[in-house]
């Protein structure tokens, strides 16, 4: 299936949604301008990304089936695995609209994060509340008589407490008025980013198209986290990365990483390597609030050649991910090529 087309065919799920949702405003008596506020919300926040988590349940669960292209399922099978797609996509949303507001980032997928709207400000934090709410209303809605929607919520949940609990470390490592550098370890920077974004953004896609494909037994959900825990690892290295060297054009935000103080892999990977002298300016420079002082880290990261380390990180975990693939037993109908289309997906990314 071309990009383009699942992009737009997904995307074409989403006003159904919407019109779904303001009716359930609508049950509790809600006036107009409050829906048009939701629906405002839902809209800003939800479709302009990449949906490459949400498609994936599709493609994912097309893969299980067996079917070579989407029209091989019924309107009705692909509407309501689109729907668990959309689920993702509104619990990246909340995360998201959160994230900024505790980031302190400008912009998001090329716009002005949600927060600094005119106008919305603190209604932000409701407003990432009632996206991570009407998740739990559509599943209802569309799988309450599956046998698989308790494992669906569960799941949702587990994964929601999992990226909370790396958000929580991600945020106390990087205190604004205190830089300490020597709290920041790979190791550390592991343990957050599996957990702030490998369980949602690459477990969660594969293991609800799992569900609903009836292919979700215990090993192959096993091997299934196996491999997407350390893509969706690599999938992070991406974004610290990008943070510090992509174009704002390309990547729809402007990197806050170096002011925040955060424990990325671009400046845990200087750490490891740098001379006292690179160590004192990164202690005097990295974490203030300052941009001549960002520029100072910048430079610093540019003369390190922490470019052509992450290069060679990416080459190498690239060759680990396929040896592990090539290793998935399918004798119960899970398929490594699941994995591979998400590793396509991310390789090289430059967004
Ligand atoms: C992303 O962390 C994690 C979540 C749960 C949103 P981040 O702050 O690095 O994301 P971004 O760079 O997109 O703000
Ligand atoms: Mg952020
Ligand atoms: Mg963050
Ligand atoms: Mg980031």
């Amino acid at each position: 299936m071309d990009k383009k087309v699942a992009k737009e065919k997904f995307l074409g799920v989403f006003p159904d949604l919407v019109q779904e949702l303001v009716g359930e405003l609508k049950k509790h008596g809600m006036p107009e301008d409050a829906i048009q506020w939701f629906v405002r919300n839902l809209e800003y926040n939800t479709p302009g990304g990449k949906l490459n988590r949400g498609i994936s349940v599709v493609d994912t669960y097309a893969l299980l089936k067996g079917y070579s292209s989407y029209d091989d399922l019924s309107a009705e099978e692909y509407k309501k695995v689109a729907i668990l797609g959309w689920c993702i996509e509104l619990l990246q949303a909340y995360f998201l609209v959160a994230d900024d507001m505790m980031d302190k980032s400008i912009t998001r997928r090329g716009q002005p994060c949600w927060y600094k709207v005119d106008g919305v400000a603190e209604i932000a934090i409701n407003d990432a509340f009632m996206l991570e709410a009407v998740i739990y209303i559509l599943l209802k809605n569309h799988f309450k008589a599956d046998a698989y929607y308790v494992d669906l919520l569960e799941l949702f949940h587990e994964v929601t407490f999992q990226t909370e609990l790396g958000q929580l470390l991600d945020l106390i490592t990087a205190p604004e008025d205190h830089v300490d550098l020597s709290k920041f370890s790979l190791a550390k920077h592991s343990f957050i980013v599996i957990y702030k974004t490998a369980y949602y953004s690459f477990y969660l896609p594969v293991a609800l198209a799992m569900y609903m494909s009836g292919v979700s037994g215990e090993k192959d959900l096993k091997q299934a986290q196996d491999v997407l825990i350390p893509l969706g690892e690599y999938f992070q290295i991406q974004d610290d990365f990008l943070d510090c060297f992509g174009k704002p054009e390309d990547i729809g935000k402007i990197g806050t990483d170096i002011l925040d103080n955060k424990c990325s892999w671009v400046v845990n990977t200087a750490l490891k390597l740098a001379t006292p002298e690179q160590r004192e300016l990164l202690d005097n420079n990295y974490g203030r609030k300052d941009a001549t002082a960002e520029k100072k880290c910048k430079d610093l990261f540019n003369e390190m050649g922490i470019k052509e380390l992450y290069l060679e990180y990416e080459e190498k975990i690239v060759g680990e991910l396929k040896t592990k693939i090539a290793n998935v037993d399918e004798s119960r109908g899970f398929k490594g090529s699941v994995l591979t289309a998400f590793l396509n997906k991310i390789y090289k990314r430059q967004k």
